[in-house]
């Protein structure tokens, strides 16, 4: 329903937008109730304009400080108009109702934004009886329409203009915005005197001039809990799955599970990193992963044959393992997979053919067990931002999404890579970003060979990498997740037999390293982007 507007105060420090906004109230048959500043910029305009002073019956006082913070006002603001008590005692008290409420504050953040003021300075800027009211109008929002920022100032007048007032919906729309208005000003007080006292600072500091479009000042990510999972990493740690309330019927939270137990947090986390690693290589594509980390992917003609090969990188860490597929499950991958001594955990796909699920859920004993996903769709992942816990807050980030940048790459050195050794660089790089950092990944011939990952040194994850992919490091293209901050890397890497190397460059010893690869005649490319995965 809407609530009539007859009588408005209007008290503010910026008054863009004040006089034309007053003009149509004032138009519209409002009577206007102001504060000094405010009263005079009005009465200038030639509109008619009841000075709050002479309202309350007492002066602005203490240089301002107390003006509004009076029962008249918040009598008039707080008044629950269909509550006969309430209705009553302003009857008795002369207190006049007031339907709208047009204030913004003492511009606090504008007064710190060039570095920390004294105390005694930046006090006199802390607005008392602004928020004040725009908290008694919006807890009594049911009444009141309260504006906090002038860009509401055209759809409020249109409100009235062609209907006499608000509505309900207007107003708690706006008593949102004005409570999110008063708490963003405290939080930018209370990181002033955090700092006066080297107190450590708990408010979010206004985000850098320019934002981002990323990142909205809050965060309302609105999510329901889709199921009480078992418990989380560990049997101690209890866990939960929670959806997005918009996510796409073709997201894995929403896949279908054709066979298995009920997925586990593990599962989960694992399902959602070989998905996302399968994205990312040519169709048709299988990714192998163990504890979140690829430990062999390929591409081949056939589906079957890629989850062969991706097998076949690493079959000792496979054993247990978690697949991501970009393209359909069929007989043959299955049949690949079902062989004595192996043993699969989950398979997220965008489908299964029936023949695959009858293969890979009869003949042995994990086959009853194994978790089959099927994604629906394949590609757009719906990932949002990426979001993690520290003590205290969350980290947010976009995703490490995005087509690799062909035209960006540079070959940096003498040699130049073969066609086949550019196919060998480009896989590898594709599967590189899936890995924890320091990441080092070989390829030959369509297929993850030899994977270091999460070492806390490059050089490590370099012998690693070559340590797993044995005889097949000769000739193989090795990619890194970041530069090499030294040539040793490249050293052990040539006396391994690798051929070739990818790598984001922007070390300050790139000389050096590209000089290494010259003298070993490696053909070497720039990516210019880093894929570190923290
Ligand atoms: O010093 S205050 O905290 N004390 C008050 O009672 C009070 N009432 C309104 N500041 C107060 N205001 C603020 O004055 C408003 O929030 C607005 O920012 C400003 C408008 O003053 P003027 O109309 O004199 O320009």
């Amino acid at each position: 329903p809407t609530t009539p507007v007859q009588q408005a105060l209007l008290s503010v420090s910026d008054k863009t937008g004040l006089v034309e906004f007053a003009r149509r109230l004032s138009a519209a048959g409002v009577r206007l109730l102001s504060t000094g500043g405010t009263r005079k910029a009005i009465e200038d305009a030639g509109l008619p304009v009841r000075d709050v002073a002479e309202y309350t019956g007492y002066p602005e006082m203490m240089d301002g400080r107390v003006k509004t913070l009076h029962p008249r006002i918040h009598g008039g603001l707080l008044c629950r108009r269909d509550n006969s008590g309430d209705t009553a005692s302003a009857a008795e008290h002369g207190i006049e109702m007031i339907d709208l409420v047009v204030v913004n504050l003492y511009p606090f953040e504008q007064t710190i934004a060039a570095g920390d003021p004294p105390i005694e300075k930046a006090i006199e800027q802390i607005d008392i009886g602004g928020p004040s009211m725009v908290r008694s109008a919006a807890k009594n929002h049911a009444f009141v329409a309260v504006a906090t920022d002038p860009s509401q100032y055209d759809a409020i007048a249109e409100a009235i203009e062609s209907r006499g007032g608000t509505s309900l919906e207007e107003r708690q729309k706006l008593a949102a915005a004005a409570f999110a208005h008063t708490a963003k000003y405290d939080a930018a007080i209370a990181g002033y005197f955090s700092r006066q006292t080297g107190a450590r600072q708990t408010d979010a500091k206004p985000p850098a001039a320019g934002g981002d479009e990323h990142f909205p000042e809050r965060l309302d990510v609105s999510l329901v809990r889709k199921a009480s999972l078992r418990y989380g990493e560990n049997p101690h740690q209890p866990a939960a799955l929670y959806a997005l309330a918009d996510a796409a019927p073709t997201s894995l939270v929403y896949g279908e599970q054709l066979n298995g137990k009920e997925l586990s947090y593990n599962n989960l986390l694992d399902l959602d990193a070989a998905w996302a690693a399968a994205q990312t290589l040519p169709k048709p594509g299988v990714a192998v992963l163990k504890h979140n980390n690829p430990c062999g992917a390929a591409t081949a003609a056939t589906v079957g044959e890629a989850t062969r090969l991706a097998w076949d990188g690493d079959p000792l860490s496979a054993f247990g393992s978690i697949l991501g597929y970009n393209a359909p499950v069929d007989a043959a991958s299955a049949e690949c997979l079902a062989e004595p001594g192996k043993f699969v955990e989950a398979i997220a796909a965008p489908d299964f053919t029936p023949e695959a699920i009858e293969i890979l859920t009869t003949k042995p004993k994990w086959r009853a067990n194994v978790r089959l996903v099927k994604i629906g769709g394949a590609g757009a992942s719906g990932r949002r931002l990426m979001l993690r816990a520290i003590d205290g807050g969350y980290l947010a980030q976009t995703a490490d999404e995005g087509p690799d940048e062909f035209d960006k790459w540079q070959c940096v050195t003498d040699a130049k890579p073969t066609d086949e050794q550019l196919k060998d660089l480009k896989f590898a790089w594709a599967a590189c970003r899936h890995v924890k950092s320091n990441a080092i990944v070989l390829a030959r011939g369509g297929m993850l060979v030899g994977v270091g990952a999460g070492q806390m040194s490059r050089v490590d994850s370099v012998e690693i990498a070559i340590r797993k992919a044995g005889d097949r490091v000769r000739g193989a293209a090795l990619a890194s997740d970041a530069f090499f901050p030294f040539e040793d890397s490249i050293q052990t890497a040539h006396e391994a037999g690798v051929a070739a190397v990818i790598q984001p460059g922007g070390s300050k010893r790139d000389q050096e390293v590209i000089h290494a690869c010259n003298q070993f005649g490696m053909p070497m490319l720039f990516t210019g982007k880093r894929h570190f995965r923290h």
